[in-house]
């Protein structure tokens, strides 16, 4: 049988094997073990989630250390590997270095971060997204490999050059640095609803390196394309969010129209799935292991 890999060589595997691989996006404990026990191999620790379940913008208005917080309790509630969505690093090459350290000494894989400036703006809003001196990104993705504490650490360098507007070469270019700066990965993302950019891309890239993409503006695209276009591995971004948010609000609104619960009991998951969830049963019997007997 195969050797059993730890988190951060899972995560290097589902980079580097030859298979299309697929993350999850989840925003908190809860929603990581879902992920997992739903048979996902690795988790997107999406930076708009989890800034959307603490009822924050995607601007790094959370702190570095919030959002930290919670990465430590998706990571304690699994074991699967993790990708963070790390933004821009939360700002130069030092912050880069204090990051991946945290990163490592919790048990997180590996991290994304984008070529853009702190505070951050999400891929999705405005059209002219300043980008960072390249020079400058390169130093922080060095930095970063020069301070992960697990040799399996995995650094996935993003390319926001067709989210700016600056086109083929200069992602062309861009990929090429950070792959020469020692990412172990690039993610290429795009805001167009065709994946044409996209797999232009993965043609002039060739298998350079392995490549990531999120396609939630190209969602219609089949993932047979991405196969087919040698990506390693797609992250579904937001979607446990957005389905927390309709599920969430679908209650809500029954709940306050009905002013009962009668109706509803059936169609929501039990108590006893929280104690389920949450892994109750252990520790019932850790208490007749621990506790005095009275
Ligand atoms: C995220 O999930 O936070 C991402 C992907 O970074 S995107 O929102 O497409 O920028
Ligand atoms: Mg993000």
């Amino acid at each position: 049988s195969p050797p059993v890999l730890n988190r951060f060589q899972a995560l290097r595997q589902l980079l580097l094997s030859p298979d299309l691989s697929f993350l999850m996006e989840a925003h908190n404990g809860l929603s990581a073990k879902i992920v997992e026990e739903t048979g996902f191999q690795g988790i997107w620790a999406s930076g708009l989630s989890i800034s959307a379940s603490l009822g924050v913008r995607d601007n790094n208005e959370a702190s570095w250390t919030q959002f930290l917080e919670v990465l430590e309790f998706m990571a304690d509630a699994t074991s699967i590997p993790m990708l963070v969505d790390g933004d821009t690093g939360f700002g130069n090459f030092n912050n880069v270095r204090r990051l991946v350290r945290k990163l490592c000494d919790r048990g997180v894989a590996g991290v994304c971060i984008e070529d853009k400036l702190f505070p951050k703006t999400n891929s999705f809003i405005g059209d002219h997204q300043p980008l960072a001196d390249m020079e400058e990104f390169c130093g922080r993705i060095r930095a970063g490999k020069d301070s992960q504490t697990n040799d399996d650490f995995s650094i996935v360098a993003r390319v926001e050059a067709l989210i700016a507007g600056q086109g083929m070469d200069e992602a062309l270019r861009r990929a090429e640095a950070y792959h020469a700066a020692g990412a172990d990965a690039i993610l290429i993302h795009s805001k167009r609803s065709s994946a044409a950019e996209i797999l232009s891309f993965m043609e002039h890239w060739g298998q350079r390196c392995p490549v990531v993409i999120v396609p939630t503006m190209y969602y219609a695209t089949p993932t047979e394309a991405f196969r087919e276009a040698g990506v390693s591995t797609v992250i579904w971004a937001n979607h446990n969010i957005r389905a927390a948010i309709s599920a969430m609000r679908d209650v809500t609104g029954r709940i306050h129209r009905e002013q009962s619960l009668a109706g509803l009991e059936r169609d929501l998951p039990t108590v006893k799935d929280i104690f389920r969830l949450t892994g109750q049963d252990e520790l019932n019997e850790a208490e007749k292991r621990y506790l005095p007997v009275r």
